[in-house]
């Protein structure tokens, strides 16, 4: 590690200190949240000044950039640089200088009893599918500020970025574990930030000006939901309302799949979404009536409902006489991930 990095972490660790130090530091917080703290950071501060942000993984774009010189550079902008000079040696002050106060932004031991008083958040995680999630910064819940969703349950290789409202004042997005930082706190509508998860793991994170007022969250990467057939597993990776579950009614004469169920937000869900049967049973599926106009289109078997419609109701019935795994999707709503897959023993 060369001088310059070990002083970005010192940064680092001197502004996770003062920023978890009593109110008479508030005003130096104020002067330290305008320098640099991390790479990250300092990519902030240069991105300040610079629109279009590239899109990589850690990157944090800001609406209101009066300049249209390419992000690239901010981008790329080698962290080892030497930081942005401080006026000020605040690390010499020694008014917040309590060295046993340990700092509020480490990992959770439980991180179910961190997130039971975080705002917007009733105890389940909201499950994202797709490849790229957004969450709002700034949501007003119950008269608090929130990030909405609160928490979500992704894939692996999935890119979230946090779109700012402009609501509540200024907001970051800071990962407990440092993972990832969206820099110095902005109120600023139409600011982003994003960071793609690589790896499973559990990443609370806080705005930390709203660090005691609850305005948290985490991003819980996990391997998609699996039946143990690749096949199904596949074809399901982007359904929000499946969680893995083969309902069994093998043995069924007649079974029915529900079309416009919530999920894959809205009613765009097909239940059970993963079925399985015996040769010979006669699947109804019956519109709730919502979520607009359905139809069932089946992959591989050229089996279809027609025409998509609204109305409420059994449209369509198939009886399976072969074996096999059948996928079938809602035309109008596929891209969302009203899908679904019947395995016929
Ligand atoms: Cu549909």
């Amino acid at each position: 590690m060369n001088s310059n990095t070990a002083n970005i972490k010192e940064w680092a660790l001197d502004f996770r200190f003062w920023n978890a130090a009593p109110r008479s530091c508030v005003n130096l917080t104020k002067e330290l949240i305008a320098m640099p703290r991390s790479p990250d950071r300092r990519r902030f501060l240069q991105s300040t000044a610079l629109a279009g942000l590239a899109a990589t993984a850690g990157c944090l774009s800001v609406a209101s950039s009066s300049e249209s010189s390419p992000g690239d550079e901010a981008a790329t902008a080698n962290p080892t640089d030497s930081p942005v000079a401080a006026d000020g040696n605040v690390s010499s002050d020694s008014t917040c200088q309590v060295t046993d106060t340990p700092s509020q932004l480490t990992p959770p031991e439980s991180l179910d009893d961190w997130l039971a008083d975080a705002n917007g958040y009733d105890g389940e995680p909201t499950r994202k599918a797709g490849s790229q999630v957004d969450i709002r910064v700034g949501e007003s819940v119950d008269g608090e500020m929130a990030f909405a969703p609160a928490v979500i349950e992704v894939a692996p290789m999935t890119r979230v970025t946090w779109d700012w409202t402009g609501h509540g004042g200024q907001h970051n997005v800071v990962a407990l574990d440092s993972t990832f930082d969206s820099g110095q706190p902005n109120a600023q509508a139409g600011t982003s930030y994003e960071y793609i998860f690589d790896e499973t793991g559990e990443y609370p994170f806080v705005s930390e000006p709203d660090l005691e007022s609850g305005m948290k969250g985490a991003v819980l990467v996990r391997e998609p939901p699996s039946t143990g057939n690749q096949t199904v597993d596949m074809w399901m990776r982007d359904v929000e309302n499946f969680d893995g579950t083969v309902t069994d009614r093998t043995g069924s004469s007649v079974v029915t799949i529900t079309v416009g169920v919530e999920g894959n937000g809205g009613s765009f869900g097909f239940a059970p979404p993963v079925l399985r049967v015996t040769t010979g049973t006669t699947v109804n599926f019956e519109w709730t009536g919502d979520g607009g106009a359905h139809n069932v289109v089946f992959e591989n078997a050229g089996i279809h409902s027609g025409e998509v419609t609204h109305e409420p109701g059994i449209h369509f019935q198939h009886t399976f006489e072969e074996r096999g795994t059948y996928r079938y999707t809602c035309q109008p709503h596929s891209a969302l991930g009203q899908k679904g897959a019947i395995i016929v023993d």
